[in-house]
This record gives structure tokens, C-alpha cells and sequence, in this order.
């Protein structure tokens, strides 16, 4: 463990604001590290303090000054050398990953080829940054549209996803031409640390700027809240919870800064008596049990029809009984622990809520003890049988809680799944193509993400990513999401010698 810390430039104490690779001195509170594995502390960080966020926030605008002027596709060139060293630091990042957020290793290093499919998207799309031309009605006028870079942009990512999330950001900001300030969750600082590390070091091999790159580690109430009432900061893009998302949206908004948010799911798969079961049940398990179920695309929900839910409930049955549940470094471990002892704590109030209002246990749910299990953080995957009207169940509770809710007619499975206050992913398990083609009609999910015959998380990075209604509105990563960090200008070039007016308005002529 030391040794994989010491590879990727965490000390025993560390500063909470980087520029690059610049350590600032940073005066706030000491937060530890723990791993949620074990309890052991990897290491500290000093966190961020007011003077410190300001010379970050001033680093990022200056840095921003010299890299807007630099050709994207020389930007390009740089995000395709950081691909390169994260291809480099793969293993060592994906062993930090589990050990301090807690997901088994062939997901955490998944985490990293996310982050480095992000660089070479990102390395394409430098090329591509444009804009439509229009034909003017005016005659003798040319009118078209062009990208310019944005500025420092704000990032705020959560605990479940410690780097890919930012790469998302950081990667298509960079050829954007805008610089980042990064604000990680306080579960995870030496993970953003050592990715900005990274990616930074390129940066300075390659003499550009320290402020491409920045990281402040702090509270959320208030370095979080500064970043996101930062006005140098033209956009803010924030992954984690509804509340979290709510605030920082409100901050941004009122300053009319733009902000990027993707918020919690509450994603349900929807399986038809057409469906095959086996491939359904395979890809259930994946849904629901990886990442311990700390996924915003986690399935949360699986809507069945009545004639094969006790089918359908036995297979998941017997495919979580196989389930082992330990240390995620270990081979052969499916699940590892949860990211702390409050999120065993939310899931154990949730089932006792389930429990309630009449939900049934169908398996799991407790917390494990002995052996390593003594840290509080392991716990056993559930499933409950449960309405879809129960107010718990239109809650997103981030812990591996599968809800099975039986329906009878299919219209009624489609009002089940839009019949939450989030709308991220969903997906069918059908081979009707009536059922699947309703189901991604207009009047089919209501979701940013509607998939079929294949789960809810694990969406690859070419498409859109974000969700609808309480998910937040936001989309980050593939298709045309890098417009939203940069200025968007739309000209008009009169050559014609006259001055013809839009509309046909005449206004007197000089
Ligand atoms: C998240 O949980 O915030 O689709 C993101 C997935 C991952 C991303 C999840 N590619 O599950």
C-alpha cells in the first residue's frame, strides 16, 4: 500500500490545493484518509483555506489567458500524452481506487480505462470543435458560428466515481481550451490528488501552464460553496446527490453562472415475460451488485410481470447467494465494502422503512461481522419485494437494495418506471419489438438513458451521460457535450457595401 501511494506522489501528509503540480500551503482542518477496506488511514490531507482556494481560482484564470490562445489540436496533442501516462499508471491508480473508495479492482481499473477512453474521444474531438454555417437572408451577408474556449471551469465529482468523473470534465475542458479547478468528494482526495498529478506533470513536460490543473480539497459546505459563487468560474459541473445538486444549482443560478448537473438515479430495468430470463438475471446482477450498489446508474428497481416474477426472483436468489464479499483487492471478490459506516447506517434505516410499510425481505441486507468484516462497512446485497408507491422506494439509497415490483399489463410497467422523482437510466429486457419500441417512445421512459436487453450502469463513454427531472438535466461526456464548455458566437459579416435590415425593416437611408 505505501509503495503504490509513494509511485503516485502521496506523502503522509499532504496539501489539499494543487495548481498543477504546485503544492500550495494550505492552513484548514487535517482530513484523514481511511480505507474503507480495513479502517486504515492511507494518509492526510491539509485542507483547503479561503487564501488557498484564491490563488487556485486566480492560477486557473491566468493559466486560462495562454491556453485559449493555443490551437485545439496542440490541446489535443497534450490530452493524448495524458492518455498515454494514465495507460502508464493504470494498475497503481486502480489499486488506489480500491483502496480508498472501496470498489473490487477489475472495476477500479475499469475506472482508469474510462479515464483514458476520455483522453483519446477527447484527442478526436479537438479536430472537431464545430460550428454550422447559415445562409443570411440578407444578400452579400455570411453568417456562421464558432467555438471559443469557455474559462476555468469548476468540477465537483463524488465519491463513487473518483477520477472518471473528472476526466469527463477535465479532458474535454482541456481541449476546449478552458483550465479546471477540481473539487473532489472528501471520501476520496488522494485518488483527484494523484490523477491531477498525473495528467499534470504532462502539462509541465509539455510547457504549458500550472493552472491547467488545479484540485482543492475541503468541505463541501465550503470550498464546494466557493467554487460554485466563484463568477471567474463561468461554468460548474457537479456529480453527486440531489440535495448537493440542488444547492450548488442554486448558487450558480443565482450569480447566472451556468451550471452542469448530474444527479442521482433511481433506475429501473423493466423485464417482459418474453424476456430471456438468464441474460436478464446476468446483467441484473452486474446492475444492482456492482460497485456495492454505489453507482448513480445503479438498478435500483426491477419492474416484472407477474407470470415470471417468482422465476425471475429465484435466479437473482441463487445468483446472490454466489456473491463473495470481502477485500476488493482479492481475486474473486464480487463486492467489496461499502464507502463508510454512515452509508451501512442509510442502508439499514432504508430496509427498516421497507420493512414498515409491509415490504418483504426476499434475501440479505445484514451487516457482516468477523474477521475483517469488523471495520462496519461490509454488508450483504438485498432484495425486497415492495410497491413502487412506498416513499422509500422513490428515494435513491446509494447501498445494494434491489426492489422486485410486479406489474401486470405492460402500459402499467412504463407508468411504474417514469413514476419516480429522478430519471437518469432505465432499460427493457425484452425480445418483443413492439414492447422495446414503446418503451423508447415518446411515450416510453422518461430517462436521459434508455437501454435495451442490457443493464442500467456500465454506459460507455461515446454517448451522452445525464439524466432528466431530479437527475439534473446535465449531460457530460461523449456525443456533442463538449459544447458546454465552450462560448458559442454567432457572426454575421455584411460585404456587400449596403446595409440591408433583418426583417425588411426600413429605417431611413442616410
Ligand atoms: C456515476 O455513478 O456517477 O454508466 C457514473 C456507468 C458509469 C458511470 C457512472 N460509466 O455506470
Amino acid at each position: 500500500m505505501k509503495d503504490i501511494l509513494k509511485r503516485l506522489g502521496i506523502g503522509e501528509l499532504n496539501q489539499g490545493a494543487l495548481t498543477g503540480l504546485n503544492r500550495l500551503d494550505c492552513q484548514g482542518k487535517v482530513l484523514e484518509s481511511a480505507s474503507p477496506i480495513d479502517g486504515e488511514i492511507l494518509a492526510r490531507i491539509t485542507q483547503a483555506d479561503s487564501a488557498a482556494y484564491d490563488r487556485v481560482s486566480q492560477t486557473a484564470v491566468a493559466a486560462f489567458r495562454q491556453w485559449r490562445d493555443v490551437p485545439a489540436p496542440k490541446r489535443g496533442e497534450v490530452v493524448r500524452q495524458i492518455g498515454t501516462a494514465f495507460r502508464e499508471r493504470k494498475k497503481d491508480l486502480g489499486a488506489l481506487i480500491s483502496l480508498e473508495m472501496g470498489k473490487i479492482l477489475a472495476e477500479a481499473e475499469g475506472e482508469v480505462q474510462e479515464l483514458i477512453d476520455v483522453c483519446d474521444f477527447a484527442v478526436g474531438q479537438s479536430r472537431m470543435l464545430y460550428g454550422f454555417s447559415m445562409h443570411s437572408e440578407r444578400q452579400g451577408h455570411r453568417m456562421f458560428e464558432q467555438y471559443h474556449p469557455l474559462g476555468p471551469v469548476g468540477v465537483i465529482t463524488a465519491f463513487n466515481f473518483p477520477v472518471a468523473v473528472w476526466s469527463w470534465n477535465a479532458m474535454l475542458a482541456l481541449i476546449a481550451g478552458d483550465t479546471v479547478v477540481w473539487k473532489p468528494s472528501s471520501k476520496v482526495p488522494l485518488c483527484a490528488i494523484a490523477a491531477n498529478m498525473i495528467a499534470a506533470r504532462v502539462v509541465n513536460d509539455c510547457g504549458f501552464p500550472e493552472g491547467l490543473l488545479n484540485v482543492v480539497v475541503g468541505p463541501g459546505e465550503y470550498i464546494g460553496g466557493r467554487l460554485a459563487a466563484d463568477s471567474r468560474l463561468p461554468l460548474i459541473s457537479a456529480t453527486g446527490s440531489v440535495p448537493m445538486g440542488r444547492r450548488v444549482g442554486e448558487i450558480v443560478l443565482s450569480r447566472l453562472g451556468k451550471p452542469l448537473l448530474e444527479l442521482g438515479g433511481n433506475n429501473a430495468v423493466i423485464v417482459t415475460p418474453c424476456a430471456d430470463l438468464g441474460l436478464a438475471a446476468q446483467a441484473i446482477l452486474f446492475g444492482a451488485v456492482g460497485t456495492a450498489g454505489q453507482r448513480c446508474t445503479t438498478i435500483r428497481r426491477l419492474i416484472v410481470q407477474d407470470s415470471i416474477f417468482d422465476r425471475l426472483k429465484e435466479q437473482l436468489i441463487s445468483a446472490y447467494r454466489q456473491v463473495k464479499i470481502g477485500n476488493p483487492l482479492e481475486e474473486g471478490v464480487l463486492m467489496g465494502p461499502l464507502v463508510d459506516i454512515k452509508a451501512v447506517e442509510a442502508m439499514r434505516m432504508a430496509l427498516e422503512e421497507i420493512g414498515k410499510y409491509g415490504g418483504k425481505l426476499l434475501y440479505g441486507g445484514e451487516v457482516l461481522s468477523g474477521g475483517i468484516y469488523d471495520v462496519g462497512t461490509y454488508v450483504r446485497p438485498c432484495i425486497c419485494e415492495v410497491e413502487n408507491s412506498y416513499p422509500i422506494v422513490k428515494k435513491e439509497t446509494f447501498a445494494p437494495i434491489l426492489y422486485m415490483i410486479r406489474y401486470d399489463a405492460f402500459e402499467q410497467a412504463i407508468e411504474l418506471q417514469n413514476d419516480v422523482p429522478q430519471g437518469l437510466t432505465s432499460s427493457i429486457f425484452t425480445n418483443d419489438l413492439r414492447e422495446s419500441e414503446l418503451f423508447l417512445s415518446s411515450r416510453g421512459s422518461d430517462c436521459g438513458i434508455a437501454n435495451v436487453n442490457i443493464s442500467t450502469s456500465g454506459a460507455e463513454i461515446g454517448g451522452a451521460f445525464g439524466g432528466e427531472k431530479e437527475s439534473g438535466g446535465g449531460r457530460e461526456s461523449g456525443s456533442d457535450c463538449w459544447k458546454a464548455y465552450m462560448r458559442r458566437q454567432t457572426s454575421t459579416i455584411n460585404w456587400s457595401g449596403k446595409m440591408p435590415l433583418a426583417q425588411g425593416i426600413k429605417f431611413g437611408d442616410l
